[in-house]
């Protein structure tokens, strides 16, 4: 192993993330002075079995602190892959699993494994001197992902009334990335004039979508279906629509039963059929491509009920469903729930269990969308990542705020590198 692969130091500090909370910056260095970085992101709704986000509690910072997690990579990490080949990813990450020890990575920590995975990855692909997504996805990878951009932002990603986490628009009609995101900046634009015009605050949620208070889920669907048509835009042909329910937040139980709940609609007490005639009612409305966590992570029989019922129409995507964990995609092939898969790194914790998730969705035929976290940063590993997979779909937030645009923008810049051979499906991916 020639010096610029071997694994010379390793070190952490605390950053802060969008939501001005701190996160992880690791930096890993080879001995002839190649460095590797990245920063972690944080998510706000989370699935029950992600890996563990390390936080010191405490008063600093609120008790988010993570200056364990940072200890915890100079003291312990360095010490476990110093001297290893930055290209032997997979034998990298089984080293920081057993080093960690634990199911959810809980001794240690998922955000400080996962700044260490991301780091060594970077550090390989410029110690070989190609981009990120050639390293990550070899000579092949050329297709640009189709954007999921989330303009209306609502759940607990907002302060305002909407039951639904997200409303997203699905720039499907054009030819190349660059043009799709575009038009969606377009629209993006259009949605602020016209809640103006309505009267609505046009402030942004987490995700840089804004955050009205409208009076029901129906009302942020006509405002994009009106905004998309004044841009001159065709409903359905240009642009679909998709959302994510992140119904876990929904679910509650009384007396011994489990429902859901649509306060901004004032509809109390829902059970999962009448959960699934909601959404039923929704596509049959509006040019729905896709569904994000419609049910609850508690609730496989509803999802079991939504699958049969809109499966074949519709991308349903599982978020707190799967944690991007290929033991429960593989449940959930087994169980036919959902037909696609929400991928976040964080929420398994190394690049290579990330991969390997992807491997066993696809090979189910289970489709796979990269994806951001509510709290984010500079770091746009995910574009390159979305590109290196071929994944063909994108969920990254609005085309706005700079910790969403790092991602954009770096795409901007790989289908420029990529000149003619850049390839942007739209609606061949749904
Ligand atoms: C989601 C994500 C990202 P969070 O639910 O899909 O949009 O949100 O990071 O808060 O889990
Ligand atoms: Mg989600």
């Amino acid at each position: 192993m020639g010096k610029e692969f071997r694994i010379s130091k390793l070190f952490a500090y605390e950053v802060l993330d969008s939501r001005g909370n701190p996160t992880l910056a690791v930096e890993c260095y080879t001995e002839d002075g190649t460095v590797g970085s990245a920063m972690v992101p944080s998510g706000a709704s989370t699935g029950s079995k992600e890996a563990v986000e390390l936080r010191d509690g405490g008063t600093r910072f609120m008790g988010k602190g993570v200056r364990k997690a940072v200890s915890n990579v100079n003291e312990i990490l360095a010490e476990a892959i110093v001297g290893m080949d930055v290209r032997e990813q997979i034998a990298i990450d089984k080293r920081l699993l057993f080093t960690d020890g634990t199911d959810n990575k809980s001794r240690i920590g998922a955000n400080a494994i996962l700044g260490v995975s991301l780091a060594v990855s970077r550090a390989a692909a410029n110690a070989l001197g190609i981009s990120l997504f050639r390293y990550l996805g070899g000579s092949n990878a050329n297709l640009l992902p189709t954007p999921l951009m989330n303009v209306i932002n609502g759940g607990v990603h907002a302060d305002n009334s909407l039951d639904i986490q997200e409303f997203m628009i699905v720039p499907v009609g054009f030819s190349c990335f660059s043009d799709a995101l575009r038009a969606g900046v377009e629209v993006y634009h259009q949605i602020k004039s016209i809640l103006k015009s309505k009267g609505y605050s046009s402030a942004v949620g987490d995700e840089g979508g804004f955050a009205p208070s409208l009076n029901t889920n129906r009302e942020a669907l006509d405002i994009l279906s009106e905004a998309i048509e004044r841009s001159g835009y065709k409903l359905g042909s240009n642009f679909a629509l998709a959302l994510d329910v992140a119904a876990s937040e929904l679910y509650y139980e009384d007396e011994g039963a489990k429902f859901y709940s649509l306060p901004g609609e004032k509809r109390e007490k829902l059970s999962s059929e009448q959960m699934v005639e909601y959404f039923v009612d929704l596509v049959e409305n509006y040019p729905i491509v896709s569904i994000e966590d419609p049910m609850s992570e508690y609730d496989w029989e509803g999802w079991e009920l939504i699958t049969k019922e809109l499966g074949s129409r519709v991308q349903l995507v599982g978020d707190d469903l799967f944690v991007t964990n290929s033991k429960i995609v593989r449940e959930g092939i087994r169980r036919k729930v959902a037909n696609a898969v929400l991928i976040k790194l964080n929420q398994v914790g190394t690049l290579s269990e990330t991969l390997q998730t992807v491997e066993t969705a696809r090979l189910s035929g289970y489709r796979c969308i990269v994806s951001h976290r509510s709290g984010e940063t500079e770091d746009s590993f995910i574009a390159d990542l979305a590109v290196a997979l071929g994944v063909g779909q994108i969920k990254t937030g609005a085309p706005a705020r700079s910790d969403r645009n790092a991602k954009y923008n770096r795409l901007l810049k790989i289908e420029n590198v990529l000149g003619e051979n850049a390839v942007y499906l739209g609606r061949a991916v749904f």
